[in-house]
């Protein structure tokens, strides 16, 4: 079994649930899992023996402007290395953590492996930054083994920061017991919700690549030929011009601002339609976690997500900003109940069976493996 220290955001995002569900996972499987963050995972809700939390404090010296965050990271990573004899550094994102990562490699007495997960946002925005592009290299170079969340991100990687070193693509996975049969129609009725009424969902941190007007485009064409209600969960930047266009509009009384949730499971179960129509999406959980709730996804061609939904069978997929078309089929899943069923049942069906958090964890788990030289694969 291995000790395993974990790097990631501890608060509501994708790489941060997928970062704690898969340390939860590797402890249920015996590994020794260590998470160095500013505070507790948020999914970190349950106990087990077999993880460990590991607190950065920032100390506030006046000569510096702002607390060096990075740094405290890279000093308690290199602390808990040594103290707990890691054997692997398991960095979710490559800038900064990845780079805290080496830094603390180099400061540690023992010797650790390092491996980062690539998710999306680092490459494809921050890339973009020169100034940080020559970082994000290092951090990738530097890495005993680096995985993305989907194919295109490795693409995307490979081609803007002209890298040749091999990355592996894991896919992204959901903890499946959270996703237990719900009654939906009870649900519905506690929200007062219409019979009549189809729910279109859509879960983001509201940022420009979201495209939310785009959300809000789409429910009110559909709004006008259908009942119907939009549930919007999240919060971010884009909020207060998002609300100011959904009362111009005049939606505001079937358009719903639920703020950040945590029971996303019981929100996704009154759902039949969930929308991610980002110009940027280098996987969308999102998509993996309305599927395995039973929702068909109307998604953007971008990124990751035609990896995630199988157009015309578990979803569509249609050109980014194409509000009609995103209308069009948003429409037929609404008004064709033996299509939206089939759909339904394949969109399940597909998140146990392509994206098992079992066989997930099995690829995280060969991976370490590689890096160690338990086998020959790498
Ligand atoms: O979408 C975001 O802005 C949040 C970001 C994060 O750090 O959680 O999401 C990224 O990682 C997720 C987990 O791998 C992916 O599902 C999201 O697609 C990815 N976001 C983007 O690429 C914009």
């Amino acid at each position: 079994m291995l000790k395993i220290g974990i790097i990631c955001y501890p608060s509501v995002g994708g790489s941060g649930i997928i970062a704690t569900e898969l340390g939860k996972m590797l402890a249920k499987q015996g590994h020794e899992i260590h998470f160095i963050t500013s505070s507790i995972p948020f999914r970190l809700n349950s106990f087990n023996p077999n993880i460990y939390f590991h607190e950065v404090e920032l100390n506030h010296y006046p000569v510096f402007q702002y607390p060096p965050y990075d740094l405290a990271l890279a000093t308690k990573v290199a602390e808990v290395i040594d103290t707990e004899k890691l054997d692997i550094i398991h960095a979710h994102y490559a800038v900064p953590h990845a780079i805290c990562a080496i830094l603390a490699k180099q400061m540690a007495k023992q010797p650790v492996k390092i491996v980062t997960t690539l998710h999306g946002t680092d490459i494809t925005v921050l890339g973009i930054d020169l100034s940080l592009k020559k970082m994000i290299q290092f951090g990738i170079e530097q890495s005993d083994a680096v995985t993305a969340v989907s194919d295109s991100l490795v693409k995307q990687t490979k081609e803007m920061l002209g890298i040749n070193c091999p990355i592996h693509v894991i896919y992204n996975f959901v903890n499946e017991e959270e996703y237990l049969a719900h009654n939906k129609e009870e649900l519905k009725r506690n929200f007062g919700i219409q019979q009549d009424e189809k729910v279109l969902i859509h879960i983001s941190n509201f940022r420009k690549v979201k495209r939310l007007e785009d959300v809000i485009h789409t429910f009110a064409k559909v709004y006008k030929e259908t009942p119907a209600r939009l549930m919007l969960i999240g919060d971010g930047p884009e909020y207060g011009r998002i609300h100011d266009l959904v009362r111009e509009l005049q939606l505001d009384k079937v358009v719903h601002f639920l703020g950040k949730q945590k029971n996303i499971p019981s929100l996704l179960a009154i759902a039949d339609i969930k929308l991610l129509l980002s110009e940027k999406e280098s996987f969308g959980l999102v998509l993996l976690e309305a599927m395995a709730c039973g929702v068909p996804c109307i998604g953007s061609n971008v990124g990751g997500i035609p990896e995630v939904i199988d157009d015309g069978v578990t979803g569509y997929i249609e050109e980014l900003g194409d509000i009609d078309a995103f209308a069009t089929r948003t429409l037929e899943l609404m008004t064709d109940t033996k299509k939206w069923h089939a759909f339904s049942v394949k969109a399940k069906e597909r998140v146990f069976q392509h994206f098992s958090s079992d066989k997930i964890k099995k690829q995280y788990e060969d991976l370490y493996a590689g890096v160690l030289g338990e086998n020959n694969e790498n």
